[in-house]
């Protein structure tokens, strides 16, 4: 049976291309600084950000771990929005590792104004905790793939500064946020003090993320990937194929997004309900409730058929184009799904 694995863009396979590079890397002890491969890939990720250091961690969930640990004192209180990764899937990560409170926000689609933060700053006062962190998600992926503006971030930065407070930006598919508005990365990276993206999802890259930051920064940042285990010794064989990712894999991101809508097109067209608004880069939430099913139940439908898609809540899947996925593929799943729900409109399923 033909499978189309739609669940997340964390199932891509490394190119040809980046398997060689991790052959022939070159490495070294990385805990003694001595991998010239990771030290490239730092290197040329902190370029791309505009930023002054960069560091290779595990995932996307290390680095934005390590980020709210090295901004924020114990007690402090870290504003991020309802549904954003580090608030709802990192394992309470802002509790146990840094010893913060989350201050979750519903955003806009995902998207957080400066105004809608300004009231959650926290005043000065002995009773309240101090507001350490502005947490900020770009692409928003619970909210189906949104992107901030560089507009919204400006002015986000400004509030932020005016306070004193950090700006994190969890840019695990920030390629695509940038792609999508035909904005440099840098232009979006600008905004904030520290910003995490992921290697391994869009970029095809088997593991691995980069935090970039200012230079003191990321030193302490360096302390702290060692207290969670994350120093990974000879990672150059990883991090070739993250350089490989940066280098060839971000251009066709356009790819995934033009299949993304396609397929939202053509589900909305057999009425499907998806807020087409939230559909500006690779990934499709659908709303199944008007079938009369369950997300779970419309996963298994679709898993029996081959197509994976994601459970993303009780009424609610996604599905997520990427590298491997091809247009012949979103038709294909396109039609299953149309047959699927022709047969449960005919009361058969
Ligand atoms: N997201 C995964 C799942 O955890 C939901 C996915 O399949 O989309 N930030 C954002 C915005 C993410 O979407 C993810 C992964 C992460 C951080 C964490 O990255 P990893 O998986 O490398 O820890």
């Amino acid at each position: 049976m033909k499978i189309v694995d739609l669940r997340s863009d964390t199932v891509t396979k490394p190119t040809l291309e980046m398997r060689q590079a991790m052959y022939q890397a070159e490495v070294g002890d990385d805990v003694y600084g001595e991998d010239p491969t990771v030290q490239k890939l730092e290197e040329l990720g902190a370029g791309i950000m505009g930023k002054e250091s960069a560091l290779f961690v595990a995932s996307g969930t290390m680095g934005n771990q390590i980020a709210l640990m090295a901004h924020t004192n114990k007690g402090d209180e870290v504003i991020c929005e309802a549904d954003s990764h580090i608030f709802y899937y990192e394992v309470a990560g802002i509790a146990c590792l840094a010893g913060a409170q989350a201050r979750p926000i519903s955003g806009q689609r995902g998207i957080l104004s400066s105004d809608r933060i300004k009231h959650h700053i926290r005043p000065q006062d002995v009773h309240q905790p101090r507001t350490g962190l502005i947490c900020l998600e770009n692409t928003h992926n619970r909210a189906g793939g949104t992107c901030y503006s560089v507009q919204e971030l400006a002015q986000i930065k400004e509030l932020a500064d005016s306070n004193h407070i950090p700006v994190h930006m969890d840019g695990a598919r920030i390629f695509n946020a940038a792609t999508a508005q035909n904005v440099s990365v840098e232009k979006l990276a600008e905004k904030a003090t520290s910003i995490t993206f992921c290697l391994s999802k869009g970029l095809c890259a088997p593991v691995g993320s980069l935090l970039t930051g200012s230079h003191d920064f990321i030193q302490e940042c360096r302390r702290y990937r060692k207290m969670l285990g994350g120093g990974m010794r000879q990672a150059g064989i990883i991090a070739a194929a993250g350089i490989v990712g940066l280098e060839t894999m971000v251009e066709r991101l356009q790819d995934d997004h033009l299949h993304a809508r396609i397929l939202a097109e053509a589900l909305v067209s057999i009425g499907m309900d998806i807020d087409m608004e939230t559909v500006q880069t690779n990934i499709v939430i659908a709303n199944v409730s008007s079938f009369g099913i369950t997300a779970k139940q419309a996963a298994a439908l679709l898993g029996e058929q081959g197509i994976k898609a994601a459970v993303f809540g009780e009424y609610s899947i996604r599905f997520v184009t990427h590298h491997g996925i091809e247009k012949d593929d979103i038709n294909y799943t396109a039609g299953i799904i149309a047959k699927l729900v022709k047969e449960i409109n005919a009361g058969l399923l």
